[in-house]
């Protein structure tokens, strides 16, 4: 380079360096590129994130506890008798037996969850008790009941809720196993929460696919699938077709592409891009991803329209559509 172009190089970075103006673009720039997200923060799945936000957010306030607050919401939802996908008034499995799978996740990697559990009307809170008095992560069936009875949880009668049997009633008359696409306010809660120093938490709780195979156990109660929380990124979960979550540990990739830099919407849009390369009928197959990383931004992604999620800020608890799903 000759001399003079270098030294009209040099003085033009120097010049870029030290002009109030450009100076001031810079920041800008910066200031943009900054993480716009929110703290404290409460994200759930569907219509019914609405009410479990406000539950989740009256205890952040009491306990000051992110943990809290993510049991207390879906307990909420696990009590809502319009809900026929969470708690025991959900639909049952092929033989009218109502089964719950749940779990809770917080940033430091204490997790616990409960499967194909019965008669327990609080299975997040049975899930709670797992990761703080077991050394287990997981139970299942009869010996996640027994747990439940052995640390005072309630037995309920195994009777459906009146809406439940009257569906059920429908089903029988041709039996037909077929997932439904997606019902709005039909669906699992996950939930996933950040508090104003950025501890995470996260819970998830359902009935499963109604008229499922007895025993078949989906990806809410399967950390990384259903639910997936590291204070050092960010939380996720997932609602929708449990199988197609669980093939791509869908919360768990979002939390690692996020950890390799992605935001949560690109970390959502990744996960169900992959979820659709793996699953065969997806015209016929609903599942939905939230996201939220550790500065409080957020993701929602799904397969097909028709996902809405609830996000509770200082500023306000909004339902919010979320128009954003696959386009092939
Ligand atoms: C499951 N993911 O058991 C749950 C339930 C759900 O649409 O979201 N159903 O597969």
């Amino acid at each position: 380079m000759s001399q003079r172009r270098k030294f009209i190089k040099q003085s033009l970075m120097g010049s870029a360096l030290f002009l109030p103006g450009l100076s001031a673009a810079c920041a800008q720039t910066n200031e943009k590129t900054a993480p716009a997200g929110e703290k404290p923060l409460i994200l759930s799945t569907w219509n019914h994130g609405v009410p479990a936000n406000a539950a989740g957010w009256t205890k952040l306030n009491e306990s000051g506890s992110i943990l809290d607050a993510v049991e207390a919401g879906v307990r909420d939802t696990e009590l809502d008798l319009t809900n026929l996908s969470v708690g025991l008034q959900g639909l049952p499995d092929r033989e009218g037996i109502t089964t719950l799978d749940a779990s809770i996740m917080t940033g430091d990697g204490s997790c616990g969850s409960v499967a194909f559990v019965r008669q327990v009307k609080h299975p997040i809170s049975l899930a709670r008790a797992v990761m703080e008095k077991t050394p287990h992560v997981m139970l299942a069936g009869e010996g996640a009941r027994q747990f439940a009875i052995a640390q005072g949880f309630p037995m309920e009668e195994e009777k459906l809720s009146p809406n439940a049997q009257i569906e059920y009633d429908k089903w029988k008359v041709t039996s037909e196993y077929k997932p439904i696409i997606n019902i709005e306010n039909h669906d699992t809660i996950g939930m996933i929460g950040i508090d104003a120093n950025g501890k995470l938490a996260g819970s998830c709780t359902t009935s499963g696919l109604a008229y499922k195979m007895h025993g078949r156990v989906g990806d809410s109660p399967i950390i990384g699938a259903g639910l997936y929380v590291d204070d050092e990124v960010g939380a996720a979960t997932a609602t929708g077709l449990g199988e197609t979550i669980i093939r791509i540990c869908g919360s768990f990739l979002i939390v690692e592409l996020m950890r390799q830099g992605r935001t949560p919407q690109e970390a959502c849009e990744e996960a169900v891009k992959r979820l659709v390369s793996k699953t065969k009928n997806i015209k016929d197959i609903q599942a939905g991803f939230l996201a939220v990383n550790k500065y409080g931004e957020t993701g929602a992604f799904a397969v097909h329209p028709g996902f809405n999620f609830a996000k509770a800020t200082a500023s306000g608890n909004v339902l919010i559509d979320s128009n954003s799903h696959f386009k092939p």
